[in-house]
């Protein structure tokens, strides 16, 4: 992590007077109803913690009140009647609005897809993943909910910061509410590799992704998340990234990595606070003598308790020397009460820990000190600050922000943390002992090694972890997150400046209405119909030969189908209908009414050699195939595995180049495709084709691949020529896809059997 020399305390990014909207499962409370008394507790957790350090740290801002708003669930569900009441006081007291959900809903989604389904599956335990169709439509249900939710409370130029694994199919939803709302979207958890999230039903993990891509910027707490989540974009939904970007069919989004850091000053000066000092000498009295090692997690097995604890005993056989001069604190905090799991491992926990106290201890000396229980923040900082060593062995850890807490609140720099290579905050916090947590004879020889560091080491190593902390705290975190979600609102507008407006739409209408003699040129895959899986899978249907053909009707207009396909496929397809043809990217033309004729002279000598070498690359590589047309030669790779793909093709190209140099040859790469074919043959020659010789007075061009710029390089300045995508090109106007691009041609069907003045 590249680290910023000035030290952020308060959130620097003051969102240009908009308001920043944060939704998260659960709002920052828990709400109880005592003889019709509404009371809010404080509710715990990783998420909570760092963001209402984000939300203080908002409140220092210059800017106008309200700066924030967050929504999410109270915590238990809540009578009709008292509703009312809630919104306003949660509104009034702590700028919150709670999103109201039944029992039943809360059990089917968070006990349920979120808790039974996402966090295992995402923690790597996919034996404990419940595949519940019911939780999975609640799921969808609860996320709706929140958007319907949202939209009563939503300004048009809110920040809206979606929070978690709950809630996925959020920054979507929201989107096709306000296509301009700033939506970000962060992950606590870590997101697995795409052999984990594969196992999710295909439905399923499609969607997560696609609710995941509306927002404008995805975040996870490290590299390999990122890359994890990458790789399952690519690998599910096909599409590539460039440096973290992806063009998503409606619009740009970053993906990037933003570790939580904690609010350092508030752990680092807690410390010294009376309440704190009390109760930490209060326990160093009773402990006198002892080595203190501390343990806090919520009950939960993916934090690695029971590992702990089965380390800390090999330690306690191993080392009898330490015998009554040691204690592990264990502070276990009750969380999701009902998951199976959970309950399981609640009493597994407890046998072992009045094992080992049966095995080792003695009158004067108990091994484990357990407590069930949420402590307050007072006595977890005294415990912090009274612990010689703090043990965090989670299985597998989105951050971790205990690590860091522990770190932060060791005023005089003493202390030992050790640390699983399985919680990302493992990445920041180097100068820990690092153990695995599965070998608890690592376990057992970290804490010997931890016992006996000496006091310098102790200071060395955690005054270089401090200052990294107090640097990256989590308002440079949410500050970096914020910056980064804004600046993209100037990306976007870059890469979107091309997309055809509806003023732009209006005046490419008029001018077709007001011309004679026109001309459309039209690519067939990915422009009038989606990319399949199988070229032959790609034919098109009634409604659009049905369109193409009233297009035809009118004598002003020439429409031709420029394609890379075979003459013979577009023949069977549209040959009944009034339309010009290119094949082969150009290398056949056929206008309407005439036969088929050639660009150039045949001449097919080079292609057995190409051929043979494209089939090896087939072989290697499987799901790949060649396909062999009359004039050209391609190797498909749309169905093989993309991050093979993608290394083979720029090889196969660089190999083709070699083998080409003096043939008259082109090789082109275009969509999971590379094609050979005769050089000074391609769409733009084609498109040269048919503007020759006539008056056009309106051309029109569109097409989605790269073939597809030779096209519009090729035509006149005043030609109208789009881009199907969200891509850089040539072209004057981009189109989002294939869908527009079939409204745009029915409008223009229309205009042209108008036969008033006006235009839609
Ligand atoms: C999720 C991810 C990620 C705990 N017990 C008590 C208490 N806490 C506070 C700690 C800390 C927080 O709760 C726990 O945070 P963690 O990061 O350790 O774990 P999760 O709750 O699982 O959080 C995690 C995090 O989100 C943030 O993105 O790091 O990987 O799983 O702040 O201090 N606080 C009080 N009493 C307790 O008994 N007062």
């Amino acid at each position: 992590m590249i680290e910023r020399p000035d030290q952020t305390s308060a959130l620097a990014t003051d969102l240009a007077g908009r308001r920043l909207v944060i939704v998260s499962n659960r709002l920052p409370f828990n709400v109880s109803v005592e003889n019709d008394e509404i009371l809010f507790h404080p509710s715990a957790g990783g998420l909570v913690t760092g963001l209402a350090s984000v939300r203080e740290s908002r409140k220092q801002l210059t800017a106008l009140p309200p700066t924030h708003l967050w929504v999410g669930w109270p915590g238990s569900s809540v009578e009709a009647d008292l509703r009312g009441k809630l919104i306003r006081e949660a509104l009034d007291r702590f700028q919150s609005f709670p999103v109201f959900l039944s029992e039943e809903q809360m059990e089917q989604f968070y006990l349920g897809f979120c808790n039974a389904t996402i966090w295992p599956l995402f923690h790597y335990f996919p034996s404990y993943v419940l595949y519940q169709p019911a939780y999975w439509e609640q799921y969808k249900r609860i996320n709706q909910l929140f958007a319907d939710a949202l939209k009563t409370v939503l300004n048009p130029d809110d920040v809206v910061w979606v929070h978690d694994y709950h809630l996925m199919l959020l920054p979507r939803l929201l989107k096709a509410l306000r296509p301009q709302l700033s939506v970000g979207f962060f992950l606590h958890i870590p997101f697995p590799s795409f052999e984990m999230f594969r196992l999710l039903p295909g439905e399923w993990r499609r969607e997560i992704l696609e609710g995941l891509l509306g927002a404008d910027l995805i975040s996870f707490h490290t590299h390999e998340y990122t890359h994890h989540f990458l790789q399952s974009v690519l690998r599910i939904l096909g599409h590539e990234h460039r440096l973290g970007q992806i063009s998503a069919p409606d619009h740009v989004v970053k993906v990037d990595t933003f570790p939580m850091g904690i609010d350092f000053e508030k752990f680092a000066g807690a410390a010294s606070e009376p309440e704190t000092e009390r109760e930490a000498r209060q326990l160093m009295d009773t402990l006198a003598g002892i080595k203190l090692i501390l343990s806090v997690d919520r009950l939960d097995y993916s934090k690695g308790i029971l590992n702990r604890l089965e380390g800390y005993e090999l330690f306690l056989e191993t080392n009898p020397e330490y015998h009554g001069k040691v204690a592990l604190l264990m502070v276990v905090v009750p969380s999701r009460i009902g998951v199976v799991q959970y309950d399981l491992m609640k009493r597994q926990l407890e046998e072992l820990v009045g094992k080992i106290n049966g095995r080792f201890g003695r009158v004067g000396w108990t091994p484990v000190l357990y407590q069930y229980r949420h402590v307050p923040f007072s006595s977890l900082v005294a415990f912090y600050s009274v612990s010689d060593v703090c043990l965090v062995t989670p299985l597998r850890d989105g951050m971790n922000l205990v690590a860091k807490e522990y770190v932060a609140a060791r005023q005089d720099g003493t202390g030992v943390l050790i640390l699983s290579e399985m919680a990302g905050a493992a990445k920041e916090l180097p100068e820990a002992i690092i153990v695995n947590p599965n070998n608890r004879v690592e376990i057992a020889g970290a804490l010997k090694e931890a016992l006996e560091t000496s006091t310098e080491e102790q200071q060395k190593r955690n005054r270089i972890m401090q200052r990294r902390l107090r640097r990256y705290n989590v308002s440079r975190w949410a500050d970096d997150f914020l910056s980064s979600l804004l600046g993209m609102r100037e990306v976007q507008s870059r890469i979107e400046s091309k997309l055809l407006s509806s003023s732009a739409k209006r005046e490419v209408m008029a001018r077709f209405k007001a011309s004679q003699c026109r001309l459309l040129l039209l690519d067939y895959d990915g422009t009038l119909t989606p990319l399949a899986r199988l070229p032959a899978l790609a034919k098109p249907d009634g409604e659009l030969i049905a369109l193409l053909h009233r297009l035809t009707l009118d004598r002003k207009n020439s429409v031709v189908i420029t394609s890379g396909r075979e003459r013979r496929t577009l023949e069977e397809w549209f040959g009944d209908i009034a339309l010009g043809l290119v094949a082969e990217h150009g290398a056949w033309l056929r206008p309407s009414g005439q036969s088929w004729q050639r660009a150039k002279t045949p001449q097919s000598e080079w292609k057995p050699e190409i051929v043979a070498v494209l089939e090896t690359y087939a072989d290697r590589l499987p799901g790949s195939f060649v396909e062999e047309k009359e004039e050209s030669v391609a190797w498909h790779y749309r169905m093989a595995d993309p991050e093979q793909a993608e290394l083979r093709a720029p090889e196969l190209v660089d190999h083709l180049l070699n083998l080409t140099a003096k043939i008259d040859l082109q090789i082109v790469q275009g969509n999971k495709v590379v094609e050979i074919r005769r050089s000074g043959v391609d769409k733009g020659s084609a498109a040269s084709f048919w503007l020759s010789g006539n008056k056009h007075d309106f051309v029109l061009a569109m097409g989605d691949d790269t073939t597809d710029e030779d096209m519009f390089k090729a035509l006149p300045a005043s030609a109208v020529t789009i881009r199907v995508g969200i891509i850089g090109t040539h072209a004057h106007y981009n189109i989002r896809n294939w869908a527009e691009v079939i409204d745009l041609l029915g409008a223009l069907a229309r205009t042209a059997e108008q036969p008033s003045t006006s235009i839609e």
